[in-house]
């Protein structure tokens, strides 16, 4: 996609050349998950050569707070110590290794507390981070007496570490009057300033934060990019010097949060047709040891927990539990992967109680539009029915369910399985406000182009999405266009780029400050054609007349528009129109649209070894009026892959002192090119995309993380297929380790 990637050009955080004078940073983590500081002693550390300075609590001029919906998370250790990892000290040298070296030998004094890292220890303990949250629609206490079949379960997902390959940091540059520049790796910008004017006891106007490119970020930098530069800040601040911060990949695993893992409660009742007459659903959500994007995760949990079904009658209650362990934070799908995997676990119990196949009941429910949400938006325009239906027909499910059927009758120790996966994904912020975004663009007078907006590029292509989106407003060519670094000197009070929302908002105000460079320009040309601006458009870098092209160019024009003292600078702003919703009723239309779609998945096990593949992901997804293509494709590809990864190889442990076992690239496995699907196809749904995306482009980056939950389906169906009376509990991840143990549940069961 990016030639400078490719050729190693681009500069990410650590490519920046450091200034004279920079000093680097590392931070001493709390040793235990829980307990109290009693003393300690830095007299071996700071006497070592090279040794700057060592900074704690007391140090921090401002408040030491960096919670960003709660106020429940000092930047460092004060008191007490909530988790293994937690900041303590921040250690300040020449070099990395001198400051690592001085870690070593801070003696820190604790007593340690009784830590809580199980999430139903919490939940009975009452350890909640805030209060439990229900979503509601119908009667559900009254419906099931209505039902021919009621199934009751649990299930649980487990965390997920990002694996960003940029791990966290942030590089501190003290300016003059009293102001200072932070370079970070981070999709909040605004999010890191507004902290960082609070630790420094600062105004916003004396930071600003610069962001070039993530090497990832996958909701790990929403929140979590914060601290490091809070600190880089902080030494910065006193030492009046360049600070650099960055992770190594240890600090970064055993310091920071993941995906948030669930256990969840089930009911549900269906009509003796198959329709989904009541749902409840508990949700327990782990949270860690401060609420960092717990709250909005958990809204998410509930928003989705009926996925791209109809429901009449639902109740949905999610609590967020305390637990010792790093702030679990915002992870691709944001709580909305883990509401999906419990509906779909509901509704398999449900099929394979009845011996029939889950696509049975998931097809007879489909929202149709106009169906009401739980939370009270409708559906729109009958999207999930169609892509299951295009999805069930172009690759042909039921003649996928008889090679199924017929591999499995003569294969002893490899079977087939497989799985019908639709989804639905609503995008926008939930929290209203968030919903906002901004741009300014320059044109110089040579009729180049300058664009700076709020969005941050981690690799998901928006930076191009955004130039493609200038360019047509403004009907010239990609290459007249720079895509500047995001800069909140710039664009000021911006969103984290996350929600998948970041080529809506931005682009939304892209266009409108093209808008009024357009329009300003036209009433130039109007001058120099003295011809009413009306009649002019400009298409293809030339002044059209009436419908036709004329002599002049666009280069022409913006140096004249120059000499006559136009104003070749626009600043743009859009916010998302008619989203609401109101959280003491629990109601209102907090989605700009929903993505829907439907993957068909295949995988095959070998029932002796637990090894497994997945042979083919065929999807119809919705992507509107594609933008780019080719982006959405690697979207497509890569939260699918990703999404696979949480459910079938992915395991974080913790052990019962909050220690993460899972430390380290050999003890935790992320998906590569061997265990991804054998086989990827998917078709474009054939249908225009809504007014509130993008030109039509409907946002791709979160929703097809959602299609692994079919891989987790087609496994179980496989696994089912050589022990049809399998005992399997809905959990995830399913590692090889975990099917085989499932397969074989004990020594005297035989083969
Ligand atoms: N793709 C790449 N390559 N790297 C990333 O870090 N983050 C994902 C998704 N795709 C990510 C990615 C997440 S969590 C989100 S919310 C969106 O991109 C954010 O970008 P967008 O709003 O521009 O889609
Ligand atoms: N971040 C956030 C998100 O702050 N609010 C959201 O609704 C959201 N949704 C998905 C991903 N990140
Ligand atoms: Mo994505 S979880 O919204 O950064």
């Amino acid at each position: 996609m990016n030639s400078a990637h490719v050729t190693g050009q681009s500069r990410f955080l650590d490519d920046i050349p450091e200034l004279k004078d920079t000093l680097h940073a590392v931070v001493f983590g709390s040793p235990v998950a829980h307990g109290r500081i009693t003393g300690a002693d830095l007299s071996e550390a700071r006497d070592l050569p090279g040794v700057v300075a060592i900074f704690a609590a007391a140090d921090i001029p401002g408040e030491n707070q960096i919670g960003g919906i709660l106020p429940d998370e000092p930047l460092l250790a004060e008191e007490i110590l909530h988790f293994r990892g937690q900041p303590v000290f921040l250690i300040v040298a020449g070099d990395a290794h001198t400051a690592r070296q001085a870690r070593s030998k801070i003696r820190l004094q604790y007593e340690i507390l009784p830590a809580i890292t199980d999430v139903e220890e919490a939940f009975e303990k009452g350890a909640f981070l805030f209060p439990p949250r229900t979503f509601r629609l119908g009667d559900v206490d009254a419906v099931w007496k209505d039902c021919a079949h009621i199934f009751e379960g649990s299930a649980a997902t487990g965390a997920q570490e990002h694996l960003y390959l940029e791990t966290q940091g942030a590089y501190a540059v003290p300016l003059e009057n009293a102001a200072m520049k932070l370079y970070s790796s981070t999709q909040g910008p605004t999010l890191v300033q507004r902290i960082v004017a609070r630790i420094l006891g600062l105004a916003m106007h004396r930071i600003e934060v610069e962001v070039g490119r993530l090497g990832g970020g996958f909701g790990g930098k929403e929140d979590q990019a914060t601290a490091w530069a809070c600190l880089a800040a902080l030494a910065a601040w006193h030492l009046h010097r360049p600070v650099k911060l960055l992770l190594s990949r240890h600090d970064d695993l055993y310091m920071t949060g993941k995906r948030h893992p669930y256990r969840s409660l089930y009911k549900i009742g269906l009509s003796e047709d198959l329709h989904i007459l009541g749902y409840e659903a508990t949700f327990l959500q782990d949270g860690g040891a401060a609420a960092d994007l717990s709250p909005a995760i958990l809204e998410r949990t509930l928003f989705h927990a009926t996925n791209s079904y109809f429901i009449p009658h639902v109740k949905a209650t999610a609590y967020s539990c305390r637990t010792n362990v790093p702030p679990y934070t915002a992870f691709r799908g944001f709580g909305g992967p883990q509401a999906l995997f419990v509906i779909e676990a509901a509704i398999a119990q449900a099929a394979e109680s009845l011996g029939i196949p889950a696509h049975k009941i998931q097809e007879k429910n489909l929202l149709a539009e106009g169906d009401e949400f739980p939370y009270g938006q409708r559906a729109e325009a009958p999207r999930a029915r169609a892509c299951w239906e295009r999805a069930k027909a172009a690759y042909d499910l039921p003649l996928r369910e008889k090679e199924v059927e017929a591999f499995n009758r003569q294969s002893a120790l490899l079977k087939k399985g497989l799985a019908m996966m639709p989804i639905c994904f609503g995008i926008s912020f939930t929290k209203t406000p968030m919903n906002q975004a901004g741009a300014l663009v320059h044109i110089y007078q040579d009729g180049s182009i300058g664009l700076n907006t709020g969005a941050v590029e981690m690799g998901q292509g928006v930076h191009a999405k955004l130039m493609e989106v200038a360019g047509r407003a403004l009907s010239v060519q990609p290459s007249r266009i720079k895509m500047e670094p995001t800069d909140t000197n710039r664009v000021a009070n911006t969103s984290p780029t996350a929600a998948s929302s970041g080529a809506d908002l931005n682009g939304k105000a892209v266009q409108h400050a093209c808008t009024q460079l357009l329009q300003r320009l036209l009433e130039t040309a109007g001058k120099m054609l003295q011809s009413d601006p009306a009649t002019l458009e400009i298409r293809g870098e030339r002044v059209w007349l009436s419908g036709r092209p004329g002599d002049l160019t666009w280069e022409a024009l913006v140096a004249e528009a120059f000499l006559q003292r136009v104003n070749l600078s626009a600043q743009g702003h859009y916010a998302t129109p008619d989203i609401h919703f109101d959280r003491a009723l629990e109601k209102g239309s907090p989605f700009a649209y929903h993505v829907y779609g439907t993957a068909l998945v295949t995988a095959t096990v070998d029932v002796l070894r637990g090894r497994y593949e997945i042979d083919r992901v065929e999807i119809v997804h919705d992507f509107g009026n594609s933008l780019h293509p080719a982006i959405d494709q690697g979207q497509l590809e890569g939260g699918l892959a990703q999404g696979i990864g949480w459910l079938t190889l992915e395991e974080v442990r913790y052990d019962a002192e909050g220690r993460l076992l899972s430390n380290s690239l050999s003890a935790y496995k992320v998906p590569d090119m061997g265990s991804a699907p054998k086989e990827v196809r998917y078709e474009m749904l054939n249908a225009a995309g809504p007014p509130l995306a993008i030109l039509g482009s409907k946002a791709v980056g979160e929703p097809p993380f959602l299609y692994g939950i079919g891989a987790y389906h087609a496994l179980r169906n496989a696994m089912r297929a050589f022990r049809p009376g399998l005992h399997l509990p809905f959990e995830a991840p399913l590692t090889p380790e975990r099917l085989l143990l499932a397969l074989y549940p004990s020594e005297t069961d035989p083969l």
